[in-house]
């Protein structure tokens, strides 16, 4: 439907937003009772993020949540999306023990953005372990997935009456794999082919049991949703005549898609083909074949724990097929598959997020199809800037405007059920093993003065004119 050009305005209702995740921006890191969380750790260790940086102060937004709201304020956000701390509300992990200071601090967040008339959804778990839990095993526990269910019904009981929109875990694709498997994330492991499959399957199980209670107990009363947030590349073979690389992308979006997507959208299983390829490599390399653990009878089902489909899109990939024919497991070796960016893509600030917004409407059109048309919110896409600070950033206000006409083309030409676009991010922040070398914001966070002084950056300006018009522009001026 491209009527009258009108194809670049939204849907009335759409949710206009920008996300942030604690560690990254709140510091306070040891304040008011909060214990420490796996990221302090690992930040705190040598020689693991970029000039030994960490998120001990970040953009201070423990202390600065007023500069924040008025940042929202600005761009005119409908919607702010934020996670909560678990070791600042539960600093043993559990519910033995609330810590009052933290819980003031998120109901202060909330009713503030409640009166501006914004609408929260709250992310409860982004990256940040209670180290205490990761000392019992973590992820890789099977008793964490009934202490995050405990974590999540406390937040529900305790901010639930506020909050209607729920994402539990943020990316486990990422947690699992550079946590567990690649050693760039907390905890920081590196065990190549196992760790990261159990590590995901906890939180699978944490999911589910987070969203049945939800379910059960609150949303009777609190009519809200709860999903959790994948993070996704769009995928397509490098040479679409070549079988070996269609096959090879289907692999690669299995592992990375389907991981996750599958067993809560599509199945209730991992993909096939992950379980025929890790069970085929266990076989050649005499490894016992459970690397991969199935969904057991008794627990609580995974399948169809999701209200609506929460996406993380930043990228696009071309793959081709690939052999580890080394004795060692890993990932890579069980997926057979490497993504490379395309040559003729520009890149952003870092070399990882190659600017592809048609990406992004095939993959909103590939959930549709696999994930029985579900409403998606775009929970985080954003564009990285890196070396000298750039407040005219023209390059990102590009990638933003053809990202939301991407989006919006999906909506209207291809009936997909978008219902929200969430920026990444608010501010400029702290960008995990980069530190602070590389920003996403819209606003730009001065680190050198003693304030942390937010200025808005231009694209920052402009999707304030995109909220307040409740369209993009569909030519290339903006
Ligand atoms: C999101 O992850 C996170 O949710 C968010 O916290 C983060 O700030 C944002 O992305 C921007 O990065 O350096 O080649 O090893 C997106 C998934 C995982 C993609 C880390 C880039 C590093 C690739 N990201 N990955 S590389």
């Amino acid at each position: 439907m491209n009527v009258d050009g009108r194809e670049n305005v939204f849907p009335k209702d759409f949710a206009w937003g920008a996300a942030t995740a604690a560690y990254q921006i709140e510091g306070g890191w040891d304040a008011d009772g909060k214990s420490p969380s796996i990221w302090d750790t690992f930040c705190h260790g040598k020689g693991v993020v970029f000039q030994d940086q960490n998120g001990d102060v970040a953009c201070n937004s423990y202390k600065l949540w007023q500069e924040d709201l008025r940042c929202i304020q600005q761009l005119g956000l409908t919607h702010y999306r934020l996670s909560l701390s678990w070791s600042r509300l539960l600093p043993d992990g559990t519910t033995r023990h609330i810590n009052q200071k933290g819980v003031s601090y998120y109901n202060k967040v909330i009713n503030d953005l409640l009166a501006s008339n914004v609408t929260p959804m709250v992310t409860l778990y982004h990256f940040d372990l209670p180290q205490v839990l990761q000392d019992q095993g973590g992820w890789k526990w099977a008793g964490i997935a009934d202490v995050f269910a405990g974590y999540a019904a406390f937040c529900f009981e305790t901010f639930g009456d506020r909050v209607k929109l729920w994402v539990t875990l943020n990316e486990p694709y990422v947690c699992a794999k550079l946590g567990h498997e690649d050693g760039l994330f907390a905890p920081g492991l590196r065990d190549p082919g196992v760790s990261a499959y159990l590590a995901g399957h906890n939180m699978l199980r944490a999911h589910a049991r987070a969203w049945h209670g939800y379910d059960a107990l609150f949303r009777p009363r609190q009519k809200g949703l709860v999903s959790l947030a994948l993070n996704s590349d769009w995928a397509e073979p490098r040479d679409p005549g070549s079988p070996q690389e269609v096959a090879a992308t289907e692999r690669y979006m299995a592992f990375t898609f389907g991981w996750f997507a599958s067993p809560v959208f599509m199945t209730g299983d991992y993909p096939a083909t992950m379980r025929s390829r890790i069970e085929a490599r266990s076989l050649e390399l005499g490894f016992p074949a459970d690397r991969l653990p199935g969904f057991a009878e008794g627990e609580p089902r995974v399948l169809g724990t999701a209200d609506f489909f929460a996406l993380n899109y930043y990228t696009s990939r071309r793959v081709k097929a690939v052999s580890c024919p080394s004795g060692a497991l890993s990932f890579k070796g069980d997926q057979e598959a490497e993504g490379v960016v395309d040559p003729s893509w520009p890149v952003s600030g870092v070399p990882w997020l190659a600017v592809v917004p048609d990406g992004l409407r095939k993959l909103l059109n590939y959930i549709k199809d696999t994930c029985h048309n579900p409403s998606i919110y775009i929970t985080e896409n954003g564009f990285a800037q890196m070396g000298p600070v750039d407040l005219e950033d023209s390059q990102r206000c590009g990638f933003y405007r053809d990202t939301l006409l991407e989006v919006s083309k999906a909506i209207h030409e291809d009936g997909v059920d978008v219902r929200g676009y969430f920026a990444w991010s608010l501010l400029d922040n702290f960008e995990w093993a980069d530190g602070f070398s590389v920003r996403f914001g819209l606003f730009h966070v001065d680190r050198a003065h003693p304030e942390l002084t937010r200025t808005i950056y231009h694209s920052g300006r402009n999707y304030a004119k995109i909220i307040l018009r409740n369209a993009c522009p569909s030519t290339t001026q903006s």
